[in-house]
């Protein structure tokens, strides 16, 4: 198959998957072509077909796999990118039916809201700071549409990084007020302690996610452009999601989030 048709095709099966609710195999044993380039292609043609399905637009972008935590979780050890809609985000506080969702699950991650243009190869943390109007707790809910969420990086970055729907808490803080490196977090399931960290778990700051996001564009001529919002990726494992669950995140100094889960 030449390769405009592999992208097509693989496209149309992982917005089918998602759409009927059926997860798909992974597809690199199929099309050992596939690799990362290829699959950022795939992602840009999957996220087109729901932008068009949904009347929806790009509001910004989401890590993944930038903490060991995940990266040990999905054996999985480079960071990952995908495309954040405005079709999937929720209001704060608003109750979230899972039943659109294949096997999704839960994770604490820190927004980040830019009001300047961030344009590779050359962004650090310092750069990113300075772009940064605002950050805010968040979690973003990720479901895979593969089969027991097993892929590989070109699998997963072609399935839009298991991207869902994501969650912002509606106070916003200023990143010159808090050492986001040292902020303390703690991550809740049900009032129970899940997991507990610093904002480091994230590539030794949260910041440098963002930097390396911007690098990471710049190879497809791309950039982060003001007003975005960008997902850090989790600090801490992602954490499975039964109806009336109900998950906080809460990091020092910036507040919390709460998702709550319905049938
Ligand atoms: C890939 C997406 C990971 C994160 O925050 O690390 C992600 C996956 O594990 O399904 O969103
Ligand atoms: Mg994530």
């Amino acid at each position: 198959m030449i390769k405009t048709d592999v992208v097509d095709v693989i496209a149309k099966e992982l917005y089918d998957a998602e759409k009927n609710k059926t997860a798909v195999d992974k597809f690199v044993d199929q099309y050992p072509e596939l690799d990362e380039a290829l699959a950022y292609q795939i992602q840009d043609r999957l996220v087109e077909m729901k932008e068009e399905a949904e009347q929806t637009k790009r509001v910004g972008w989401k890590l993944g796999l930038t903490s060991k935590a995940k990266q040990e979780m999905m054996g999985v050890h480079e960071p990952s990118y995908g495309v954040l809609l405005e079709s999937m985000q929720l209001n704060e506080g608003e109750p979230i039916s899972i039943s659109p969702f294949i096997h999704a699950k839960a994770e604490p991650e820190i927004a980040f809201v830019l009001n300047k243009e961030l344009k590779g190869p050359h962004v650090s943390v310092a750069d990113v700071l300075a772009a940064t109007a605002y950050v805010a707790p968040a979690i973003e809910i990720i479901d895979s549409r593969f089969y027991g969420f097993k892929f590989t990086l070109a699998d997963a970055v072609s399935d839009n990084s298991s991207s869902s729907k994501f969650m912002i808490g509606e106070r916003f803080y200023n990143p010159e007020n808090v050492d986001l490196r040292l902020m303390g977090f703690v991550y809740r399931q049900n009032g129970e302690v899940a997991a507990t960290g610093a904002g480091a778990a994230v590539m030794g700051h949260p910041a440098r996610a963002v930097a390396w996001l911007a690098n990471k564009l710049y190879q497809v001529g791309k950039s982060l452009k003001p007003g975005e919002v960008i997902l850090s990726g989790s600090l801490s494992a992602a954490l499975e999601i039964k109806p009336g669950d109900q998950f906080t995140a809460s990091f020092d100094g910036i507040g919390f989030v709460q998702a709550v889960f319905t049938e």
